[in-house]
């Protein structure tokens, strides 16, 4: 059994580290406790500030498996020293994301890049570090060394029925794989479409889509979900046939009761209204989850809330509402939310702290919408009231709340500053031969 994990930041270095900032932030923390007090928001929350701050330490998240790496760009890659080699190594370095932020105590993975020989292996390392596993990611985007059949014109919507039966395959291995670590979800991804109008029948190349994702659906093991996440372009240019929420929906509504949509949050045209995106989904019962991450162009893949801070927190309030609301079914309603992100210059550790926190810092300040006052304000139409709701939420300062969330989990108070002095780069760039030297390399 492996349960070789290197270098591990030590408790005592993030307890004594707290120690210094705890009063300083039970001091902030007092004072936004009056401001609540005076702002009659703790009359929703009986509890008072432990309740709220209990709520936010209950939100977690999962850690892409693919993000613990530098990822780049076509241009270029610049890995930073002590990268991970290995789903192994990746494993360590999520538990040192959940050990210093909290918040994120499951990972998703990807095959076959996390390809293993022994999956109850991987389960058990995982566990060791207090890991899950969230939903798994099936490959057919790309060809693997040995593939009998290209993707280059597509995978589920090829027009090939022999590709597709390969892409179909290998989307029922990862759902074995995914079983016998514990997993509860796939979600599939496909790069399928054209670069040039009428290179693809567009309602055909949707049907296959279907039929092929009905294949895979078939197989879907009990408690299971399949997500299917859309996005408007790349690889394909010009055409991609699972361009969008709407065709997320129809694929669902075709396939049955267990699929639903993923969105990713960066996976839409600029000005797209995201929020409502994830209001009809909530509305059809067919939202899945989540893929955080932020964008500026297109996917971007960026740390959340980094460029559109104020959307990410409209889609919590969207998310909080409908989490209160009785009228939406909860045995449907039950979003899965994980990071997909990439890192071109960042330390990928420091870049899913970021998104884990600012994750947080949204769904803390959706918390804090008086939603009763907020109907009561549209029932009116009074237009400014109602902003003004959502601005006095947003614009509040929720840091002592993830601070104190973070505290009594045991996590750090401050995290990339601990990550920083702990040295774990410098430890991991002696355990990890394969990693970069300090000087960037081409590839
Ligand atoms: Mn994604």
């Amino acid at each position: 059994m492996n349960r070789d994990f290197g270098f591990r930041i030590a408790s005592n270095l993030i307890a004594e580290a707290n120690d210094r900032l705890l009063p300083a932030l039970e001091d902030d923390a007092a004072a936004l406790a009056a401001s609540f007090e005076r702002r009659g928001v703790l009359r929703r929350f009986q509890g008072g500030l432990d309740e709220i701050t209990e709520r936010i330490a209950a939100f977690s998240m999962a850690v892409p498996s693919w993000g613990l790496g530098t990822g780049g760009t076509r241009f270029g890659r610049f890995p930073g020293p002590g990268e991970r080699e290995n789903v192994f190594q990746k494993l360590v370095d999520a538990a040192t994301v959940h050990q210093l932020a909290g918040g994120a105590p499951a990972v998703s993975l990807h095959l076959p890049w996390d390809r293993t020989g022994d999956p109850l292996e991987l389960k058990e390392y995982a566990a060791a570090l207090g890991l899950a596993f969230d939903a798994m990611n099936s490959n057919t985007f790309q060809d693997q060394p040995g593939q009998k059949l290209s993707y280059k014109f597509g995978s589920l919507a090829h027009t090939d029925p022999a590709v597709r039966e390969q892409a179909i395959e290998h989307n029922l291995e990862v759902m074995s794989f995914g079983q016998a670590i514990g997993s509860r979800a796939l979600t599939i991804w496909i790069g399928d479409g054209a670069d040039y109008p009428g290179q693809v029948h567009l309602r055909r190349s949707l049907d296959r889509v279907i039929e092929s994702m009905a294949r895979v659906y078939a197989k879907l093991p009990r408690g299971w979900r399949l997500l299917t996440e859309h996005k408007p372009y790349e690889p394909a240019f010009y055409y991609t046939v699972v361009q969008d929420w709407g065709t997320s929906l129809r694929i669902c509504q075709e396939l049955g009761p267990h699929a639903f949509a993923l969105v990713d949050l960066g996976h839409h045209l600029p000005g797209t209204n995201v929020e409502a995106v994830v209001a009809r989904l909530i509305g059809a019962g067919r939202l899945g989850g989540f893929h955080l991450n932020d964008s500026k162009y297109g996917d971007d893949d960026l740390t959340a809330g980094s460029i559109k801070p104020y959307q990410l927190f409209l889609v919590f309030n969207e998310l909080v509402d409908a989490a209160t609301d009785p009228q939406v079914d909860k045995q449907t309603y039950a979003p899965a939310f994980m990071i997909d992100q990439s890192h071109n210059t960042k330390d990928p550790i420091e870049a899913l702290i970021g998104t884990v926190e600012e994750a947080r810092r949204a769904y803390a300040k959706a918390l804090l919408v008086d939603r009763e006052a907020l109907d009561s304000f549209q029932d009116a139409n009074d237009v400014v009231a109602a902003e003004m709701e959502l601005k006095s939420a947003y614009e509040t300062d929720v840091r002592p709340l993830l601070g104190l969330a973070r505290w009594k989990r045991g996590a750090a108070i401050d995290p990339v500053g601990v990550f920083r002095r702990s040295g774990y780069r410098r430890e991991k760039g002696r355990e990890r031969k394969g990693g970069a030297s300090l000087s960037s390399r081409p590839t």
